[in-house]
């Protein structure tokens, strides 16, 4: 058990839900303040209701609980982001910039600011897309992304403020429903298989995105936060890289479990966020810098989910909600 006092904000969304139990076995569930708007539906350990863009109100809670390291997972998402482009800029970046300024004024160690592969936009390679691509993203979320990873740099050259960060991609998880991404079709079509249900999917049968099971995104977020600072040659965000698929190929892996489940394609406006994204991620530099290693592929993912799903609509108190965009 280590000697530091961890606050989580955005602690109900779909990383938060899956982190939080693993940094209260890492610190002890003392040590661990989770934070969001509203209470979870199931409380384990120390919550506080919390809004980010309220800069005196973090401040006061970081000061009264000697918070030394903070993980900032509250955002507006890609699809849900582009309904409302100014509110979602606003509270992704106001969020950020009450993080990093908390952190510098009140002497917190370490933080984490999640990126991810919406920051690349049409002129980075979509193939093995690498470290150092040019990031014109598509969407605000993804503007708000190549921004806060510069602010987060910035904050490390201009303050030596420990700021870490990676771009995830598309994550897949059973714990908690994401919120308005491009990906989450990747969650909702198992929701529906599991139940017996076929899928209308938003995107193409052959959109190509990267992904990654939530196990190995837990992993990576740990293993960058605990590796020596001296190790890490990347301050704006690393590349981080599970597996690709297209809907249609993750159809075929679901069917290998349900074989009567089908699919059909109804692509909406999400199809030209994706198509703005990579096929594939370059992360060789992750991997240098601090040894990361996917363990996860399609078809040991899909059997997770599964098993894990099953396990959730057979109980009678039911941990995840219907699923909504
Ligand atoms: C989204 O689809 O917006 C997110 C992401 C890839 O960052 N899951």
């Amino acid at each position: 058990m280590k000697a530091d006092t961890i606050l989580v904000i955005g602690a109900n969304g779909q990383i938060g839900t899956a982190l939080l139990p693993r940094l209260q076995t890492l610190y002890g569930e003392g040590a661990v303040i989770a934070t969001d708007l509203r209470l979870p539906a199931r409380q384990t350990g120390r919550f506080e209701i919390l809004d980010a863009t309220d800069a005196k109100g973090l401040a006061e809670l970081v000061r009264r609980h000697g918070i030394t390291q903070i993980y900032h997972l509250a955002a507006v998402l890609s699809a849900k982001g582009e309904a409302d482009p100014l509110w979602a800029w606003n509270l992704n970046m106001q969020t950020l910039l009450n993080v990093l300024e908390v952190s510098r004024t009140e002497g917190v160690k370490k933080v984490f600011i999640p990126s991810s592969i919406a920051a690349f936009g049409e002129h980075a390679p979509q193939t093995d897309t690498p470290q150092n691509a040019y990031l014109d993203p598509a969407t605000v979320y993804g503007i708000s992304k190549a921004a806060g990873e510069n602010w987060g740099q910035y904050y490390v050259k201009r303050y030596g403020l420990d700021v870490r960060s990676l771009r995830y991609p598309g994550i897949i998880s059973y714990e908690a429903l994401p919120g308005g991404g491009t990906t989450d079709y990747a969650v909702a079509i198992f929701h529906e298989a599991v139940q017996g249900r076929n899928y209308e999917c938003f995107l193409a049968e052959n959109t190509r995105l990267p992904m990654m099971y939530m196990d190995d995104a837990l992993r990576a977020t740990l293993e960058l936060m605990e590796a020596p600072a001296g190790q890490l040659t990347v301050r704006t965000s690393y590349n981080l890289a599970g597996f690709s698929f297209t809907p249609a190929e993750l159809t075929t892996a679901i069917r290998h479990h349900f074989p009567d489940f089908s699919v059909t394609y109804k692509p909406d406006f999400r199809q030209a966020i994706a198509e703005s994204w990579p096929r594939s991620i370059d992360d060789s530099v992750a991997r240098q810098d601090w040894g990361w290693k996917p363990a996860y592929d399609l078809n040991r993912m899909t059997y997770e989910m599964i098993a894990n799903l099953t396990a959730v609509y057979g109980r009678t108190d039911k941990v995840v909600e219907t699923f909504k965009v």
